[in-house]
């Protein structure tokens, strides 16, 4: 112990490419719509709010529709600028378009399909790109970053409070609270800390907030509801409940479950919403699992890897579709 001693400062493991940095700064003051994932998430919200405080007044927010609630209750106040992405296309017609934390179609509504009316010009995201995958003329994807807010972070010299306290809260909602960060990650937080205006202890319990007393009654009504099954070393669990199906299915990841499927059904349809524990998340293709129960909701379904859901008009199936779900999730061998 003691003889190797640390020589040189660890290099990051990625920065800003520079053809990037040039793309960014040709679009200064210039016409530009900032795009992002359905369902529009902390992350997604704060990077574009940070970037579009950086390349102007004239680069407007067009989310591609609504934006989850942790994101409403930390900048709704911001928020109240975004339009919509028809309106900014119909508005700014020749505007070049940023699209910030997501290249996957499935949840890109904006660039959906074939014929899709137009393409992003800049990509910046933490997901991995496919064959599927939206692209752009300038990308810098860094699968590898805990979030958009870390890249964003990285694009910006001078962060104002303001922009520095968005990508904090993009960075803590994405990395699960800094569970899932490196050093990158560290050095994004120790630059942003002291330029925020309020401390991390402030930001981590704004981040903290507890849900509604609706919402955490349901989630208790879900965890009595829970049927689960023991397959192998996994525990798959599900539940059918009458509303907040995504905080039902992270409850049950957090009290122990490995995938969690919880679902509701009204006049309207079904609502179904999966999780799996963040190490089998590389090895499951939950987006795909969710496009098939989707298919079996007479609907659709996507997202992320640890995190998608499904919907479709035929609610009177939401119980044969979770089964479904529970049955692909467990034919994955690990
Ligand atoms: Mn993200």
């Amino acid at each position: 112990m003691g003889k190797k001693r640390v020589a040189q400062r660890a290099k990051p493991a990625y920065s800003a490419p520079k053809q990037m940095m040039a793309a960014l700064e040709k679009l200064r003051n210039k016409p530009v719509i900032i795009t992002f994932h359905s369902l529009g998430d902390t992350d997604a919200v704060a990077s574009a709010l940070a970037l579009a405080a950086e390349l102007g007044p004239k680069a407007v927010i067009a989310p591609a529709d609504r934006t989850n609630s942790e994101s409403r209750r930390l900048m709704s106040w911001e928020m109240k600028k975004f339009i919509s992405f028809e309106t900014a296309r119909a508005k700014f017609p020749d505007a070049k378009i940023i699209l910030l934390d997501a290249n996957d179609p499935s949840i890109l509504p904006q660039f959906g399909g074939r014929a899709a009316a137009c393409r992003p010009f800049i990509l910046i995201d933490h997901h991995s790109v496919s064959r599927a995958s939206v692209r752009a003329k300038t990308e810098w994807v860094e699968p590898e970053s805990s979030s958009a807010c870390e890249l964003v972070a990285d694009l910006i010299i001078h962060p104002s409070s303001e922009q520095a306290r968005w990508l904090i809260l993009g960075i803590l909602s994405d990395s699960a609270h800094l569970m899932r960060a490196d050093a990158n990650t560290f050095a994004a937080l120790s630059r942003l800390i002291p330029l925020s205006s309020q401390s991390y202890e402030q930001l981590l319990n704004e981040l903290r907030h507890p849900n509604n007393a609706t919402c955490r009654a349901a989630v208790l009504e879900g965890l009595r509801q829970c049927t689960w099954k023991l397959q192998g070393e996994r525990l798959l669990a599900s539940a059918i409940v009458s509303s907040h199906e995504s905080h039902v299915a992270d409850a049950l990841i957090s009290a122990g479950a490995d995938v969690a499927v919880a679902g509701t059904s009204d006049k309207k349809g079904a609502r179904i919403s999966a999780r799996v524990r963040a190490s089998l998340a590389d090895e499951m293709d939950l987006p795909a699992i969710m496009r098939e129960t989707g298919r079996a909701l007479g609907g659709m379904g996507g997202g992320h890897p640890g995190a998608a859901g499904a919907s479709g008009p035929r609610g009177e199936r939401l119980e044969d579709a979770i089964g479904l779900a529970l049955r692909l999730c467990a034919k994955v061998k690990v």
